[in-house]
C-alpha cells in the first residue's frame, strides 16, 4: 500500500507566526508547527508537503497541483476563510478531502470570522486549539482517508 500524500496549507500572515501578536496565535512559529506535524506525520505513516502563501491565486494553484499529488488536504487558510469563494470553489474542483483547521477559536473572536466558506465543503473543521488543531487535523484527515480504502 502506497503511503499518503497530505498537502498542507498556510494562508495569509501565518508566516508571522511566533513573531507578532503571540496573545493570539502562541510563540511558535510556523517552521515550527511544520515540525510538529512532520513529527505526527511520521507516526501515522504519511508525508506531509507544508506549503505557505500570502497569497489567493497561489493558495488556488498549489490545490491545483495537488490534484493525482496528494490525496488529502489541512488547510489553515488565515483570512481567506471568511472570504475566499476562489479557494473555495478550488477545494471543491479538485474534491480532495479536506480538513480546516485554526489556532484560535473563530467563534470567540469577531462576528466577521464566525463565517467560514471552507467549512461547508469540508469533513470536518477544528478550531482553537493552537497547534493542536493541526494535529488533530492531521489525525482526522488520515484516519478518514484510511476509511475510505477498507470500504
Ligand atoms: O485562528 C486562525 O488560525 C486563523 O485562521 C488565523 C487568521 C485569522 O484571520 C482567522 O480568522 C483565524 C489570521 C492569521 C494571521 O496570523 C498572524 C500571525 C502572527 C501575527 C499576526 C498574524
Amino acid at each position: 500500500m502506497s503511503k499518503f500524500n497530505i498537502l498542507v496549507l498556510n494562508g495569509h500572515n501565518l508566516n508571522l507566526l511566533g513573531k507578532r501578536e503571540p496573545n493570539i496565535y502562541g510563540h511558535l512559529t510556523l517552521e515550527h508547527i511544520n515540525t510538529i506535524l512532520n513529527q505526527e506525520a511520521s507516526n501515522l505513516n504519511v508525508t506531509l508537503s507544508c506549503l505557505q502563501s500570502n497569497h489567493e491565486g497561489v493558495l488556488v494553484d498549489y490545490i491545483h497541483q495537488a490534484l493525482n499529488h496528494h490525496q488529502g488536504i489541512l488547510i489553515n487558510a488565515g483570512a481567506y476563510t471568511h472570504t475566499s469563494i476562489a479557494i473555495r470553489d478550488a477545494l471543491s474542483a479538485v474534491a480532495i478531502p479536506v480538513v480546516e483547521v485554526h489556532l484560535s477559536n473563530i467563534y470567540k473572536r469577531e462576528d466577521f470570522r464566525h463565517h467560514s466558506y471552507i467549512a461547508a465543503i469540508a469533513l470536518g473543521q477544528i478550531s482553537g486549539f493552537g497547534v493542536e488543531s493541526y494535529r488533530l487535523g492531521l489525525q482526522a484527515l488520515v484516519n478518514h482517508l484510511q476509511q475510505e480504502l477498507i470500504r
